[in-house]
């Protein structure tokens, strides 16, 4: 279904500028917002990829390829790698606050012009500001709430945020207390202090291990990020909904890198004539936007953008309630 749309896009050569970005932002009516890691690092929250992102630092704890931190099968076979640095990506302790930049998607949305938000983020901070969980996608997930690998008890998120903190594997309750019955290989025999023979077992590692609700490399995401952009392959029982690539009429991607996958492919799965606005610090290169906003950092640019279009007041009101 990802493919129905793919298009090869070209850029839109009439558009080059900020006033272009802007005039494409008054006259939208359905915009898709898609964003990353950047438009939350003013709130201290590191990204992956920018020279002090995780990875910079996972890598001088050692680690040669971070992304394995984020690997489930790696999770399986050893919680302790992604519990040793998570707490790195918890969200801020003070949860009541929020971007200028998550106060402009709010006034988007305030304004009647947000279609969906597509958030890879995991900070939960868009529901902080205010965005609606009908106008978000959490595409990667959150950590709003865990689970339990091997019985599927769930919990909310900061259940676990202590022992997070602490660097320690949180352990489901109800698994501790009525241990489940164990998967285990056998690894042969082993001789005892008494010379009786027993057998030694490879306990599955991650045996009644919480983890946090957040998308890893190689799961897959909810089922609402294909169904709500592209329609829902199956009939569903909530009332029908046009697919979000056939009424956007502006993209704007905001504060990432678009090296994720399938998300980073969203832009080609939207009619051609659709433009594309990209706000960021460094020019993205592997995709054609028509503009791009570049080098001084998300909340400058949404604060200007509401100067030009008179949304300053309104911006200011929803930044001073974060
Ligand atoms: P990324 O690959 O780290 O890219 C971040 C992008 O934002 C880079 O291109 C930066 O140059 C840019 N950037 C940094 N600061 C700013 C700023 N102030 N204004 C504008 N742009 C800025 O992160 P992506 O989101 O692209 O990658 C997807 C991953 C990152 C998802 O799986 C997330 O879950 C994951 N992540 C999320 C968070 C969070 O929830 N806050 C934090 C770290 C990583």
């Amino acid at each position: 279904a990802l493919s129905r749309f793919l298009s090869k896009r070209q850029k839109l050569a009439q558009y080059n500028t900020v006033s272009d970005a802007v005039e494409l932002i008054r006259n939208a009516k359905n915009i898709i917002v898609l964003t990353g890691a950047g438009i939350s690092t003013s709130l201290g929250i590191p990204d992956f990829r920018s020279d002090t992102g995780i990875y910079a630092k996972l890598a001088e704890c050692g680690l040669n390829d971070p992304q394995e931190m984020f690997d489930i099968d790696v999770f399986r076979s050893d919680p302790s790698i992604f519990y040793s640095f998570a707490r790195l990506i918890l969200p801020p302790s003070s949860s009541s606050r929020f971007t200028p930049t998550h106060a402009f998607i709010r006034l988007l949305q305030d304004k009647g012009k947000l279609l969906t938000n597509y958030t890879q983020n995991i900070d939960g901070v868009e529901s902080v500001a205010g965005i609606r969980g009908e106008k978000l996608v959490q595409c990667h997930g959150s950590f709003g709430g865990a689970g339990c690998v091997t019985c599927g008890y769930k919990c909310p998120g900061e259940v676990i945020f202590g022992d997070i903190r602490a660097g320690r594997i949180p352990k489901c309750p109800l698994c501790l207390e009525n241990p489940p019955m164990t998967t285990t290989t056998k690894k042969g025999k082993k001789r005892t202090e008494n010379e009786e023979e027993e057998e030694e077992e490879d306990v599955d590692p991650s045996l009644g291990v919480m983890k946090p609700d957040i998308t890893f490399f190689g799961e897959p995401l909810p089922p609402t990020f294909s169904s709500r952009l592209l329609g829902s392959p199956t009939p569903s029982t909530s009332p029908p909904r046009t697919p979000d690539a056939e009424c956007c009429d502006l993209l704007i991607a905001i504060g990432t890198s678009l090296k994720v996958s399938p998300v980073s492919e969203i832009l080609g799965l939207l009619p051609p004539h659709v433009p594309a606005v990209y706000v960021g610090i460094e020019a993205v290169k592997h995709v054609e936007f028509d503009v791009q906003l570049l080098g001084v950092g998300s909340d400058v640019v949404v604060e200007e953008v509401c100067r030009r279009l008179n949304w300053s007041d309104e911006l200011r009101a929803i930044v001073s309630r974060g």
